[in-house]
């Protein structure tokens, strides 16, 4: 099966157009006779939700934050009564208050079509052991994983994340064939693959990876490991979770489901549309939801986007691979770096393993970046002089790809610690 929705996916741009405005002008009307917090944004800007006809007027729109969700937290934003309601799920939220989302039925039956269209764009099909290594809960990683692995008619394993001998021991007895987790714990499983020598006892070939940036270099290092083709999946909890976007077999960027979620792109200085192509901050507004509207959702990932129709034979808007977010860009010396240009600069390197942390001081008023890196297993601690001229290029590669200096320090291998769900790479001491 080529596509899950042919008509949606390769619907012409003017179909499309019209679909969108008719389901955000509906859209609109259930944000500001249901929620609160909408109605009052959109009458401070002097709007009716009568007044926006088409998505071109989208612009016009007041935007929404993260915040606006935690102020109202935790129900707050939610435009059907509780008893309509019929799932909750929060983000990770690692700072400040969670973010808790809720969906009606027919929310879910969208995620389960969503994440189903993501998956088959992924070559999966209704004969595959799905194997879901995201963790369940309030997470939405799992369940979305699962949802659309059902959907599509797979064999679904909710083996959620965790105990990685077990996960290999399922690869091995149950005969997974697709497996979804993120990118940083498929780099584990893959090791821990290795180490157990049973590559050429399981049958994965497709793995489908987010909920975290992850470089085209990482991308082949996982590939490699598990003997699979790997696919990026894009979502949020805030918007429904995974199944937002996704790479097809071209993976030439990730098809936006425009049917259900309008893109623009911003710029983050003035909060005004760039033109496709430039990067800046992806803004979502959700035409659909019922239980959690959202209108101009600012999820602070940057990226850019690409409305050309592709050789898949979709016409989806693409939205590039994730550079990194706005909120988890560092200023070093003045200069912004951001993890993902580190990593692709440290994969590109041979004898460095794809695990790497970046630790961020302050020494006497200036910033310091140091790089700690991990050996591959082959490269020995004694072989010093091997190990002195690595560093030396990793830190003129650095300097060169980020314009600013960095201590790099090469750890022996296993030190650096390994993650199930969203890896946290970067220490801050300022
Ligand atoms: O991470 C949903 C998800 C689960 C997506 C499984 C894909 C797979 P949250 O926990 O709300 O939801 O975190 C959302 O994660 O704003 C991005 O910063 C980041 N993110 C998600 N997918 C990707 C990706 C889930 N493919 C936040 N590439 C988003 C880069 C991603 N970053």
């Amino acid at each position: 099966m080529k596509y899950w929705n042919p008509e949606i996916e390769t619907m012409s741009r003017d179909a499309l157009t019209a679909l969108q405005s008719e389901r955000l002008q509906k859209a609109l009307r259930h944000a500001y006779e249901n929620c609160k917090p909408y109605r009052a944004k959109m009458e401070s800007a002097g709007l009716q939700p009568g007044d926006i006809k088409s998505v071109e007027e989208l612009w016009k729109l007041p935007m929404t934050v993260k915040n606006d969700l935690r102020d109202t937290y935790p129900y707050g934003m939610f435009a059907v009564p509780m008893k309509d309601v019929v799932r909750i799920h929060a983000s990770s939220g690692t700072t400040g208050k969670q973010t808790v989302v809720g969906y009606t039925a027919g929310d879910i039956a969208i995620w389960g079509e969503c994440m189903a269209r993501c998956l088959i764009m992924a070559g999966a099909n209704s004969e595959d052991i799905l194997h879901v290594s995201y963790g369940y809960g309030l997470f939405t990683g799992g369940l979305g994983g699962h949802i659309g692995g059902e959907t599509i008619g797979a064999a679904t394993i909710p083996a959620s994340t965790g105990n990685t001998k077990r996960q290999l021991q399922m690869f091995t007895d149950f005969g997974s064939t697709v497996l979804l987790c993120t990118p940083s714990y498929a780099m584990h499983l893959g090791d821990a693959v290795h180490e157990a020598g049973i590559r050429d006892q399981i049958k994965l070939r497709v793995g489908v990876f987010g909920a975290e940036p992850w470089t085209e270099e990482m991308r082949d290092e996982i590939e490699n490991r598990l003997g699979i083709r790997a696919h990026d999946i894009y979502g949020l909890s805030e918007v429904m979770g995974p199944g937002v976007s996704c790479d097809c077999e071209q993976r030439n960027g990730l098809h936006v489901m425009e049917d259900h979620f309008l893109v623009e792109i911003i710029d983050p200085a003035t909060g005004k549309p760039v033109p496709d192509g430039t990067p800046g901050e992806l803004v979502f507004t959700c035409v659909t939801k019922e239980a959690l509207p959202l209108i101009r959702y600012n999820t602070r990932d940057i990226c850019t986007i690409d409305r050309s129709p592709c050789a898949c034979g979709r016409n989806l808007t693409r939205m590039g691979k994730i550079t990194g977010r706005t909120d988890d860009m560092l200023i070093i010396r003045g200069v912004n770096v951001f993890p993902s240009q580190v990593e692709s600069v440290l994969l590109g390197i041979a004898g460095v393993a794809p695990y790497y942390r970046l630790v961020v001081d302050r020494v006497n008023n200036l910033d310091t970046l140091e790089i700690q890196v991990e050996m591959t297993e082959g490269l020995f601690s004694d072989e010093e002089r091997r190990i002195e001229s690595l560093v030396r290029r990793i830190e003129k590669e650095v300097l060169s790809a980020l314009g600013i200096s960095a201590k790099v320090t090469m750890v022996s291998h296993g030190t650096i610690e390994r993650f199930e769900g969203k890896a946290k790479r970067v220490l801050d001491r300022r």
